[in-house]
């Protein structure tokens, strides 16, 4: 993105838990610097309970005097909200109802994500950077993608950065290793318990490899997985809602890393071009390192055998999520 002195910030489901830990951090720069103004377009569904409580976010926004707000509106059409966005968040998503099974869940939220992309195509910039935040990520990222023809494919992603971020905490919690010394590691595949983190390429201080710290494969496998993996239903257990303040700080992450740059790898849920044998458009957890305003997938890694029975078991689920949606895009 060029450095210019406003940019439009849509978030969708800005009366939720992740749009109210979000918004704040957003007016304080902490995704495009102290320079750049913002001008917020904030989506919600039209209910009178929901903008009313969008307007009480308004307010305590309003209150906090941020020199950075340029100026700040409510909508509850989408059109209108997406206006001519250089950034959008997509937060706002049908969340599983009692007794509601996965794939009515997908098939709702692709209703969702369709118009959304549909009216990303019709009014934000042909730049826009989308994160997909709303679960299903990665699948609601493949729906908005293919609803926005006009729009670069590159332009949409889903949020996986919670994953790497929560498995970076863990190792370094476990090794007593500093949060930024740990280096090049990647969660691949899909927002949901079957994404693999893989850590057989990372390395800490002076290029020490991490799995060769001690004989602590077991712990790798076992613990580390299943603990990334299932941290969002340990978090619903403990706090009785979800993740909200992690994600949209992984949310910030992910999009300041997107706009500046990065030299390590951080984990992007972004269409695959087939690279490492992932199908066409599939939107997949990959290593990417983000460089003037773009990224580039992380070429020639080396996978072991356990990763790709991983990986594999991730894209299979992915493709099963994609399958049951796909009716419901015409012409996709
Ligand atoms: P909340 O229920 O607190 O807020 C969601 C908000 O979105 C609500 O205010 C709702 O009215 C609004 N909304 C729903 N459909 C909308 C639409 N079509 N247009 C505009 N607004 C709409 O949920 P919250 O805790 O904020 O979570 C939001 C989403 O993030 C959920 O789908 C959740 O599962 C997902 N998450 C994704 C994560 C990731 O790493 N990718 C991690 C955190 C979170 O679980």
């Amino acid at each position: 993105m060029n450095l210019k002195s406003t940019i439009t910030v849509a978030v969708t489901g800005a009366a939720g838990q992740i749009g109210y830990a979000l918004l704040f951090r957003l007016l304080n720069g902490e995704m495009t610097g102290k320079n750049i103004k913002i001008r917020l377009q904030l989506i919600e569904l039209n209910d009178e309970n929901l903008l009313k409580s969008l307007s009480g976010v308004m307010m305590e926004i309003e209150d906090c005097a941020f020199p950075l707000l340029e100026s700040m509106k409510a909508f509850s059409d989408p059109i209108e909200g997406f206006r001519d966005a250089d950034v959008a968040f997509l937060i706002g998503a049908k969340p599983r109802g009692p007794g509601m099974e996965r794939k009515e869940l997908l098939q709702a939220n692709a209703k969702i994500f369709k118009t959304q992309g549909f009216a990303l195509n019709k009014s934000a910039k042909n730049s826009v950077k989308v994160l997909v935040v709303g679960n299903p990520a990665n699948t609601n990222a493949y729906i908005t993608m293919k609803s926005a023809p006009d729009i670069p494919k590159k332009n949409f992603s889903a949020m996986m950065r919670l994953d790497h971020n929560r498995a970076i905490s863990q190792i370094s919690n476990k090794f007593n290793i500093e949060i930024n010394e740990i280096k090049k590691l990647c969660v691949w595949g899909n927002h949901s318990p079957t994404m693999f983190v893989d850590i057989s390429n990372s390395h800490f201080l002076n290029g020490r490899k991490i799995n060769e710290i001690s004989n602590e494969n077991d712990w790798f496998k076992n613990i580390l997985l299943s603990k990334v993996g299932k941290r969002g239903a340990e978090i619903i257990k403990m706090r009785g809602q979800s993740s909200a303040a992690s994600a949209a700080s992984a949310a910030i992450d992910h999009m300041k890393d997107w706009i500046n740059g990065n030299i390590d790898w951080v984990t992007m849920g972004v269409p695959s071009s087939g690279e490492y044998g992932i199908p066409e458009d599939i939107i997949f957890g990959f290593p990417v390192i983000c460089k003037d305003g773009g990224y580039r997938i992380v070429e020639n890694i080396k996978i072991n055998n356990y990763a790709k029975l991983k990986i594999k078991l991730s894209l299979d689920e992915l493709i099963r999520e994609k399958e049951s949606v796909i009716s419901l895009l015409s012409g996709a």
